[in-house]
């Protein structure tokens, strides 16, 4: 893990270059600002540019960025990403992950998920407590690559934390930490298992465990879990939503799942703390805890960034960072 402790100075500067931006511009549309972050970003304090800009060359595993300003009058937390979307809660700070995000990468996003938007709201949802999705709270968050099932998933998933009063913990495993028996690696290393979407783009609510079916009908992504550089591979797996296409896939799924059971360690996200998980090197989820709904929350901005936005653009009719 890289980590960044930003001075009081640094922070202050941040949070003004975002009050500046944000007087600025005649309302806040956080994709059309896209554009201009990367312009923008060169305003950032220099030591943490070099730090991001040597994190993404190096491709640290986790990269965290902590001290970056909260304002001080944050709104009540949300009661789920569609409130935080029909409010516009937490403009300054979807403002100021996208600024430190662009220096890692181009920022895109997904039609099927959070309604299109480019910054999403992770906070708890009522009714979505024991769901497979980032509105979940009682159930923990199985261990997972960012959006398993899509060619273009990101390079980085961050999180941008707002709140985390009972300090509950992102889990994550670095490929570079897990065990696996040579066998197991080879398999995992062939084009033999699925990807399918998960329930946070086909609105799937519940965690239906009884039924066996769940990802029935889904359209599915084939490749292998283990691809890259033999010493230093590239890893895809999301427990949730991937099957094997045979007994064999299967089995390794098993271990891997196991192994990676194994390999746990937890990065506790506190207000001002952001996290760039690498998506290919990095698997990650959420211990379960218990929502409040009383506006003090757990919150945190979510950002997907890709190294090369062509790689969406090449796949599409439309020059368009909203992947359909
Ligand atoms: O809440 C967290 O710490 C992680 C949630 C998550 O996996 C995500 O938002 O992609
Ligand atoms: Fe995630």
């Amino acid at each position: 893990m890289e980590r960044i402790v930003l001075t009081e100075t640094e922070s202050a500067e941040i949070a003004s270059l975002a009050e500046e931006v944000l007087t600025s511009l005649e309302d806040w549309d956080p994709l059309r600002f896209v554009d201009e972050a990367t312009t923008i970003a060169a305003r950032l304090p220099l030591r943490l540019r070099q730090f991001l800009v040597n994190a993404r060359g190096a491709e640290a595993d986790v990269i965290v960025v902590s001290g970056l300003p909260v304002d001080p009058d944050l709104v009540p937390t949300p009661t789920g990403w569609d409130m935080a979307a029909k409010t516009g809660a937490g403009r300054r700070e979807e403002l100021v992950l996208l600024l430190c995000g662009s220096v890692l990468g181009d920022p895109f996003c997904w039609a099927t998920q959070q309604d299109g938007r480019v910054v999403h709201d992770v906070c708890p949802a009522p009714g979505m407590e024991e769901s497979l999705t980032s509105a979940s709270s009682k159930a923990a968050l199985s261990l997972h690559t960012e959006d398993v099932h899509h060619p273009c998933r990101g390079d980085y998933v961050s999180l941008f934390c707002l709140r985390n009063p009972d300090a509950v913990g992102t889990t994550i495993v670095r490929i570079g930490a897990l065990d696996l028996p040579e066998d197991t690696r080879e398999v995992l290393a062939q084009d033999r298992f699925r990807f399918y979407p998960d329930d946070s783009h086909t609105g799937a609510v519940l965690n239906d465990l009884v039924n066996s079916d769940r990802l029935a009908g889904r359209e599915f992504h084939a490749g292998p879990v283990l691809f890259g550089p033999k010493e230093r591979p590239y890893l895809r797996f999301d427990i949730d939503f991937m099957s094997g296409v045979d007994g064999t896939a299967d089995e390794a799924i098993r271990v891997a799942q196991e192994r990676i059971g194994a390999a746990v360690e937890r990065v506790v996200l506190e207000p001002g703390d952001a996290v760039f998980v690498d998506n290919y090197r990095v698997v990650h989820g959420r211990e379960p805890f218990s929502p409040r709904y009383d506006g003090k929350d757990r919150w945190l901005k979510r950002l997907n960034l890709i190294r090369d936005i062509r790689r969406l653009y090449a796949m599409s009719d439309v020059r368009s960072r909203v992947i359909a």
